[in-house]
């Protein structure tokens, strides 16, 4: 199937030349009938003399309904022009051409109707010349008159030429269903109609509904008229919704693939049309079938960072308009360059924006992504409309190279740095330097650390560059008859039946096992900070004594292991040879 929307000024007969060739009246609504007037969006197909079928989303012309029309075009890529032969050119006939020139709609055909009332010629002349500067370029035009029939047979053709010349649609690509009309049907409850651009909708598909953020599950499908298992894009469809209360939906959500956009209200555009810093303050966007008052703030001269008032499923190469409603104005069509930008809040971030903007231009970059963001996840710029293929340096992260080097030469700063501050523990902790290092996830410290880094029970540690098995095992045993005992140190015999000599000990100690007090004495790591608790909760100041006696130990390891302390700054030895706590213990 192929959608055409119509767009023309009121009363030059697009409802009229939709109802002649396609035997259905677009105009739904009594009201429309009554006034003679399209109103708001109609739809009806037709088949083809190839036997392709060709849907209509017929539009109104009046300038009051113009945000009508948008919705209809917004999601259409191609567009039939319509203008009387006996009133030509008119305001909404440039008004609906540069909507259609901003949405950057390239395929689309000229109809000069009512070709009965006055010679087709003129009309066709100018139209033509209006629509060769726009991103329509030369289209092909036909002269009609629905009312004697004249023109209708080399329309048809016109229309299956203009059909065979459309771009194929994605149609293995998520779903981002603009919804034009929302209703309900005694029996099935909420239905709602759009225009599918791309993707394909089954019965019983989970899809999400913008707004609440819900997930609803279609009940039901069809496409004019018929009902369908699936639906595959380009197509009209009508979606029977589970579970959704009619007045939760409306023009302007849309149904998506789960999880594949993120809904956004903050986005940085280039602007097409008016230079960025004549935009008034306030405007209207107008994206698929949406119109969102928007706050513009210039940042280039063709680029602005736009405030939706409420958020919208946006990807990054979206192309979408701005309209002055006030005005009858199209200001012009954006195209969406980030859809999450970063905050401008330092001194010149703004002109720096603008400098990084301008290198834009909407096409999605993995690269360019990655070398602005630094550190992302697979998924989120999924989300965004960038498919990057790269490997991951950890979970589903993506880092730019340069930035990933950087890091990990600041984690081995950081890790020497934490080393010098702590000596007593055996390591940095993961999440400390996460931290300092202010990254998102300690996976990413994880992933970081690479020889001479090592990573023990959560803590980086510098210098346990093949540390054996053999050893570490020889260390768990030398302290394996000293449970509950942390401050007791291992007999010099004992290391030496286990292989421990002074080499030995100096590896352990270098990769964080252990803490050497003398030769030959040594506690596990970290028992010097927990002696330091204990310490703190005696009568200040202690005797060596004291000391060795709340810590269950000996002289052989209180004297030294207290002189490491007071030179640590973690105890103060006073001149009568009793100590203070000079720091209170940190946790
Ligand atoms: N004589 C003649 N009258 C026509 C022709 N096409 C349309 N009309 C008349 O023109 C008037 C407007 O036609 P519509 O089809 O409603 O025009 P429209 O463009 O859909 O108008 P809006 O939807 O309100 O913008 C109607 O009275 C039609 O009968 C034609 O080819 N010849
Ligand atoms: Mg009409």
């Amino acid at each position: 199937m192929h959608v055409l929307a119509t767009a023309g000024h009121v009363d030059h007969g697009k409802s009229t030349l939709v109802r002649a060739l396609t035997g259905m009246e677009p105009d739904r609504w009594a009201e429309e009938r009554r006034r003679g007037m399209t109103i708001d969006l109609g739809f009806a197909w037709t088949t083809l003399p190839s036997g392709r079928t060709v849907a209509f989303v017929d539009v109104p012309g009046h300038e009051r309904f113009v945000p009508n029309m948008l919705a209809g075009v917004g999601p259409v890529p191609a567009a039939m022009i319509v203008v009387a032969a006996d009133e030509g050119w008119m305001p909404q006939s440039a008004e609906h051409l540069a909507a259609l020139h901003a949405l950057d709609v390239r395929h689309g055909l000229l109809v000069v109707t009512r070709a009965d009332l006055a010679d087709p010629g003129p009309a066709i002349g100018r139209a033509r010349t209006e629509i060769a500067r726009t991103s329509l370029g030369d289209v092909p035009a036909v002269a009609v008159s629905p009312v004697t029939g004249a023109g209708l047979a080399e329309l048809r053709t016109a229309l299956d030429r203009l059909a065979e010349g459309l771009p194929p649609p994605r149609v293995d690509g998520p779903v981002r269903l603009w919804i034009d009309r929302a209703f309900t049907i005694t029996g099935a409850g909420t239905v709602v109609t759009g225009t599918l651009g791309a993707g394909r909708l089954r019965a019983g598909d989970e899809l999400e509904l913008t707004g609440g953020h819900r997930t609803v599950r279609v009940r039901g499908l069809q496409s004019l008229g018929t009902p369908a298992a699936e639906v595959t894009a380009v197509a009209r469809v009508a979606v029977n919704v589970r579970g959704v209360d009619r007045n939760a939906v409306a023009r302007g959500a849309a149904l998506l693939t789960p999880g594949a956009f993120r809904l956004t209200d903050l986005i940085d555009v280039r602007v097409h049309g008016d230079p960025a810093a004549d935009l008034p303050a306030t405007i209207t966007l107008h994206a698929g079938s949406a119109a969102v008052p928007v706050r513009v703030r210039p940042l280039g001269p063709d680029t602005a960072r736009l405030r939706l008032r409420q958020p919208l499923p946006l990807r990054i190469g979206d192309r979408a308009l701005l309209r002055d409603p006030g005005r009858h104005h199209v200001a012009g069509g954006v195209t969406v360059l980030d859809v999450a930008p970063p905050a401008l809040t330092r001194r010149g971030a703004a002109t720096a924006r603008a400098a990084e903007l301008s290198t834009m231009d909407g096409v999605p970059d993995a690269a360019g992504e990655l070398r602005r963001r630094l550190l992302v996840r697979r998924d989120d710029l999924a989300r965004m409309g960038v498919a990057a293929t790269g490997p991951a340096v950890a979970g589903d992260w993506l880092a730019d190279p340069a930035h990933w080097a950087r890091l990990r030469e600041r984690l081995t700063a950081e890790v020497t740095a934490y080393a010098r501050e702590r000596p007593l523990e055996p390591g940095a902790p993961v999440e400390a330097l996460r931290r300092r290092l202010g990254l998102p996830d300690r996976a990413l410290v994880e992933a970081l650390v690479r020889p001479p880094l090592a990573i023990r029970t959560g803590r980086v540690t510098t210098g346990s560059i093949g540390v054996p098995e053999n050893l570490v095992a020889a260390v768990d045993k030398a302290f394996a008859d000293l449970k509950g005992r942390p401050f007791t140190a291992p007999e010099a015999n004992r290391l030496a039946e286990l292989g421990l000599g002074a080499r030995q000990v100096g590896a352990a100690v270098r990769a964080g096992l252990v803490v050497r007090l003398a030769d030959q004495v040594i506690l596990r790591a970290g028992a010097p900070e927990r002696a330091v608790a204990v310490l703190a909760r005696l009568p200040q100041p202690f005797t060596v004594s004291e000391a060795r006696q709340a810590l269950d130990t000996s002289r052989r390891v209180a004297v030294p292991l207290l002189e490491l302390l007071d030179g640590l700054g973690a105890t103060r030895h006073l001149p009568d040879d009793r100590r203070i706590i000079e720091k209170p213990p940190e946790d």
